[in-house]
């Protein structure tokens, strides 16, 4: 791979020659920038928004108008298109009780009779926060696990759709389908219901589109600071406390577009912790979001029952693991659905050293991660998420930015690169132009080793989602040395970034 259009030289907005800034150790502090909301486009948008609302209400009168005599929806937030027409109600009253199981709605499908007034009395027996939201507006708002909302959607005059609006839930399964019974031909109800099909899957077409290109991309990693990729040496305690607060905020991915993100200690990936075997971690989890968040650390070995639960915003939990083999282990939530809330940020690494690391010169963590990102503002897009279709790739959380931010090392050195695919889904092939390994150390063994001494030399180190390793090279000559995921189209989507070396 000789050249790639990948262009290893510095975007033109980059500053050529900045390294990094340094950054605490093990758990540092966060460098992105996080502001709020971006800057002409929601404006547009929410103009956009605004036409839309009033259009509807417009036409919700109009309807009135047309049949002042058309009966009045009891409860809240009904009374859309659902009502229009003429349907005597009963005067009867059908309660129904709906829970949680998992990632669904037991029961997941009601019958009511034409006329009926329906009451749901929605209790989230599942084990993290859950809403039921229906199309009609009426909604529970977010409800902790054992929490209960009654929920009266007026008299029902067709089918009514609902779903968990919490991200990605819905996508699971968390839908729940109340039919109209005894609905004759000219009621609303089916157009009603087919009028709203749709609606729920306007979300992502944005992302489909596109709404991150590389340039822009590249143009905002150069406004930025980049997360310093440097890995600091192991400390020599054993016993190793840290606190991880989740916190969930919007972050900017371009100038103009942002993205929700949910993360440890405020950035994505979390804190890079490194230490030795036989090393005792203590983590504390604190939940300071809106919704149901947990941790998974690869780098212990203990039944994933009691510390891998989720927990309520507010909540803490004590998370104790012996560090017993050498790796660069992942750690997540997992909290379902896994793949959003990995996708939106919840994820980095642990190294435990091997006991037989070479001395290097220099030494770098990179965590691979991909970014789905939908319209602005809101977290990852569901649909381009389980179609494993990323719109944007990155290298410690930002696409691009190590090709805005060149990092800068001496010819003749020797460089050791932690890379770690934190996924959710795809594997990352990590090659670095212009040089070959002489060591590849992959999830637990040397796979090369010595180079020119016998042990042959490499060219990529593969993993695939959830794998780490390391790779260790020197460079020859002063250059631009480009590193990517070796699967071209992911490295063109933002994993790409450029050691530059100066004599
Ligand atoms: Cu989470």
């Amino acid at each position: 791979m000789a050249d790639l259009n990948l262009s290893a030289s510095p975007s033109s907005g980059g500053e050529k020659s900045k390294t990094p800034a340094p950054k605490g150790p093990t758990t540092g502090t966060p460098k992105l920038r996080m502001s709020p909301a971006g800057d002409h486009s929601p404006v547009s948008r929410t103009a956009g928004a605004i036409v839309g609302v009033v259009s509807v209400v417009a036409l919700a009168l109009a309807i009135f108008l047309s049949n002042p005599s058309a009966p009045t929806t009891q409860g809240t937030g009904t009374g859309t298109g659902t009502t229009a027409s003429s349907v005597t109600p009963t005067g009867h009253t059908t309660r129904v009780s709906v829970g949680v199981d998992g990632m669904a709605f037991t029961p997941n499908h009601i019958e009511v009779p034409v006329g009926d007034r329906l009451i749901v009395d929605f209790t989230n027996s599942g084990d993290q926060r859950h809403d039921l939201v229906f199309e009609t507006g009426v909604s529970s708002g977010s409800l902790a696990a054992g929490e209960t909302k009654e929920l009266d959607l007026g008299v029902i005059s067709g089918d009514v759709e609902g779903w968990c609006s919490l991200p990605g839930h819905r996508e699971m399964g968390m839908t729940l389908h109340v039919q109209a019974t005894g609905a004759s031909s000219s009621s609303s109800g089916t157009s009603a219901s087919g009028s709203h099909a749709h609606h729920g899957h306007d979300h992502g077409q944005d992302a489909a589109a596109g709404p991150a290109t590389p340039t822009a991309l590249t143009d905002y990693a150069a406004t930025i600071d980049a997360r310093d990729p440097v890995l600091p040496p192991a400390t020599n305690e054993t016993e190793r406390h840290y606190t991880f607060t989740v916190t969930e905020q919007t972050v900017n991915v371009t100038s103009s577009l942002t993205r929700e993100s949910w993360t440890f200690n405020g950035d994505a990936p979390g804190p890079i912790l490194r230490g030795h075997i036989g090393d005792t971690f203590h983590i504390t989890l604190v939940n300071n979001g809106t919704m149901s968040h947990s941790l998974d650390f690869h780098a212990g070995l203990v039944a994933p029952d009691n510390v891998m639960r989720s927990i309520e915003p507010g909540q803490t939990l004590e998370y104790t693991f012996v560090a017993k083999n050498a790796g660069i282990w992942l750690y997540h939530c997992s909290t379902a659905p896994m793949s959003m809330h990995i996708a939106n940020g919840m994820f980095g690494a642990v190294i435990i050293d091997p006991t037989d690391l070479d001395k290097v010169d220099r030494e770098y963590v990179m965590v691979a991660s991909e970014l789905y990102l939908g319209a602005d503002g809101q977290p990852a897009d569901a649909s381009l998420l389980s179609a494993l279709q990323p719109n944007a790739m990155a290298f410690n959380g930002v696409p691009f930015q190590y090709k805005a931010h060149p990092i800068q090392i001496k010819t003749n050195e020797r460089v050791r690169v932690w890379v770690m695919d934190a996924g959710p889904n795809l594997a990352t092939t990590f090659h670095v132009v212009g040089t070959q390994f002489d060591t590849v150390w992959r999830e637990g063994a040397y796979v090369i080793r010595g180079g020119g001494s016998g042990g042959g030399w490499g060219q990529v180190l593969t993993l695939g989602a959830a794998e780490g390793g390391f790779v260790e090279f020197t460079p020859l000559e002063a250059g631009h040395y480009a590193f990517v995921n070796h699967a071209l189209s992911l490295a063109e989507k933002g994993q790409l970034g450029v050691f530059e070396v100066t004599d």
